[in-house]
């Protein structure tokens, strides 16, 4: 074990004894190790695990949640991803676009490194160099970084979601050239969280390659090796050098048993529609003897093209999911639970916990919660038992309640994940929770309509980021709160990037929505996770040739008999429902997509040109 105290002569030993030989690292860590006012100093990776959870257990920072599970319980205010604290910084002013909420870094650095100083005074601070990429990947320039955190929880996190140890820092063809990230908790019940006295603040100085987290200890304000750099800082790194996307999306294989054939779609939903169960889904059991889905990430995928052949190349750069708990069980997502079951070393935090037999629940895990609540809490920690009339009715998950679990421990994991090279993909899909209007699936052959699609890509709001659920948000590509730059400049990319692929390694677009509903009472007329395979199969079987699908003003969908429906049941009435294009629906919608593009500056005249096309092709639908 290496502590120390920052502030006297042993800080150097501490980073000799861990083997930190980055000179440009350990200037980074002396600094901040000296600012935050931390009492100690540890430099962690993926070997220090075990150690760690012991740490932890004995401090009572996790629970234990059975054989090799854990359990934490985040502070009550801080549960979710803050958008209005989170902050795009960079010295020139044309980098602010209408969501990355820009501010000059001349004005955020101060404030944020004010509100640090000797913040973690009798804290450790945990020094987690990381990757964020397959090891050898054409990608790994951008990928290398250091998380310094003042709250172990916090490593065991990351160490579960990014690859973390000093090998990734050390020998670095530049030194200098990493992601610095510095996580302070602060003092959670002092904060003001979602008041006019609110000091968090979560900001990336894009162009400094720094990110800056002060005020949570929860997700991705807090792991900032995943959406902080995953998201915003590659995004930010790809449109700058010119090289590839990063993006909010999942990346899954299907295979063809019969054929032997493999296609790689990857594709974007808001935050939590519907990623990580689409990326673990197992085949329905009435296809599973033809084909097999394979995982290979669930909420951030790097793309680029590769020269030698004219594809689009997709990463995963993360190690790990930090999936939504709600609803997981053996018939929506068995493999979500074979991911987190006995031995994985699983951390699942804001789920309810039974503190005498060591089980966990979530809404949805069973029909009902466990009859018997004898040592039972919720996600707060209070006592089912011990519940007010006025409570019980309350969920005892929270309803962003996570599992945090390495790619290794999903069944389905593929197993060529780390191929450093990536996937070529064949398809990129969008979509998002709405209840009318969008069909089952739409395919589009053009580029910039597909880009289009992605732009206008609109969803009903969820759990995942602190807001309002129920009411309908546009989220650009699922990029509406990591956007870190214009969204003009994004569309121009989005176009050069894929258009820089070869005719025939052009991905095809699609949007999907698994989450129409039924107006009269509600229920959702597609049932979902994994017969959402057949609608991806159809894409497939579309883009090779093999099926024709219906023309529409929105792209192609697929006609009733094309879809394989075998082994399950929906009404004719109600596929009809989720195939066809409701055209009054789609009217209404062309107008708020004409204010939502308008309010970007430097979209590309094929975006604009897209759009006229599909609005023109509506209006002369018959009414
Ligand atoms: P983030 O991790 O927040 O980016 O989200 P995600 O997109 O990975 O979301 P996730 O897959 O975890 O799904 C979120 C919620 O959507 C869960 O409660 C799922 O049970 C539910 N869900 C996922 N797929 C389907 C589906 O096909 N149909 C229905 N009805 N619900 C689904
Ligand atoms: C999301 O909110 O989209 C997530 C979870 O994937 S977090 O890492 O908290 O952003
Ligand atoms: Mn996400």
């Amino acid at each position: 074990m290496i502590k120390t105290r920052a502030d006297s002569a042993d800080l150097e030993s501490t980073l000799d004894r861990a083997g930190l030989i980055n000179p440009a690292v350990r200037d980074f860590v002396r600094y901040w190790a000296h600012h935050t006012g931390a009492s100690q100093v540890e430099v962690v990776g993926a070997a220090d695990d075990a150690r760690l959870v012991r740490e932890s257990l004995a401090a009572g920072e996790i629970l234990p949640a059975g054989d090799g599970r854990y359990y934490a319980r985040s502070y009550v205010k801080d549960t979710a991803r803050s958008e209005e604290r989170t902050i795009v910084a960079t010295a020139r002013p044309g980098d602010k676009g209408v969501y990355n909420n820009w501010r000059s870094s001349g004005e955020m650095r101060p404030l944020v490194t004010g509100l640090m100083r000797d913040a973690s005074a009798d804290k450790t601070m945990y020094v987690v160099p990381y990757l964020m990429a397959p090891p050898g990947s054409p990608l790994a320039p951008y990928a290398a970084g250091v998380e310094l955190t003042d709250h172990r929880t916090v490593a065991l996190h990351m160490i579960r979601m990014a690859r973390c140890g000093v090998e990734y820092v050390n020998s670095l063809p530049e030194p200098g050239r990493f992601v610095r990230g510095v996580h302070v908790t602060g003092d959670l019940p002092n904060l003001g969280q979602g008041t006019q006295d609110d000091q968090r603040y979560f900001v990336t100085v894009a162009d400094e390659r720094t990110i800056l987290h002060f005020g949570s200890s929860y997700g991705g304000n807090a792991l900032l090796g995943k959406i902080a750099h995953g998201l915003r800082q590659a995004s930010y790194d790809g449109w700058v050098s010119q090289e590839f996307l990063a993006e909010q999306f999942m990346l899954i294989g299907i295979t063809d048993k019969q054929t032997g054939r493999t296609w790689h779609i990857c594709g974007g939903f808001p935050s939590a529609s519907g990623k990580t169960n689409l990326a673990m889904m197992l085949a329905p059991d009435s296809l599973g003897d033809r084909y097999h889905v394979s995982f290979y990430g669930d909420d951030i995928a790097w793309l680029q093209v590769d020269p030698s052949d004219g594809r689009i190349y997709a990463i995963n750069p993360e190690f790990g999911v930090f999936g939504v708990a709600k609803d997981t069980n053996e018939v929506t997502n068995p493999t979500a639970l074979g991911s987190v079951a006995p031995g994985t070393g699983v951390l699942f935090t804001n789920v309810a916990y039974n503190e005498l037999t060591q089980d966990v629940w979530w809404e949805g895990r069973t029909p009902a919660p466990p009859a018997d609540v004898t040592g039972w809490r919720d996600w707060t920690g209070q006592l089912i038992s011990e519940r007010s009339a006025d409570d019980a009715g309350k969920p005892w998950a929270h309803p962003n309640s996570r599992f945090t679990t390495t790619l290794a421990n999903v069944p389905n994991i593929a197993a060529d994940f780390e191929n450093p090279r990536g996937v070529p993909i064949d398809a990129i899909i969008f979509g998002g929770r709405t209840r009318d209007r969008e069909p089952l699936i739409r395919a589009i052959t053009d580029l910039a309509e597909g880009v289009y699609d992605g732009l206008t890509l609109g969803a009903e709001a969820t759990f995942a980021a602190e807001g309002v659920d129920g009411q309908l948000r546009y989220d650009p590509m699922s990029m509406r709160p990591f956007m870190s730059y214009p969204e003009g400049a994004y569309a121009a990319h989005w176009l050069r990037i894929i258009g820089s692929a070869s005719d025939a390694g052009r991905p095809i677009f699609a949007h999907v929505n698994w989450f129409q509903r039924d107006p009269e009472d509600g229920h959702f007329l597609w049932p979902g996770y994994r017969d959402n395979l057949r609608a991806l199969l159809w894409l497939m079987q579309l883009k090779e040739g093999s099926v024709q699908g219906v023309r529409t003003p929105v792209g192609i969908v697929p006609a009733a008999a094309e879809l394989d429906l075998e082994g399950m049941s929906i009404s004719p009435a109600e596929l009809g429902k989720v195939l066809s294009i409701d055209a009054p629906r789609w009217r209404a919608e062309m107008a708020h997509r004409e204010r939502h593009l308008a309010q970007f500056d430097g979209l590309p005249e094929e975006i604009w040109a897209a759009h006229r096309r599909v609005a023109a092709a509506i209006e002369a639908l018959p009414e």
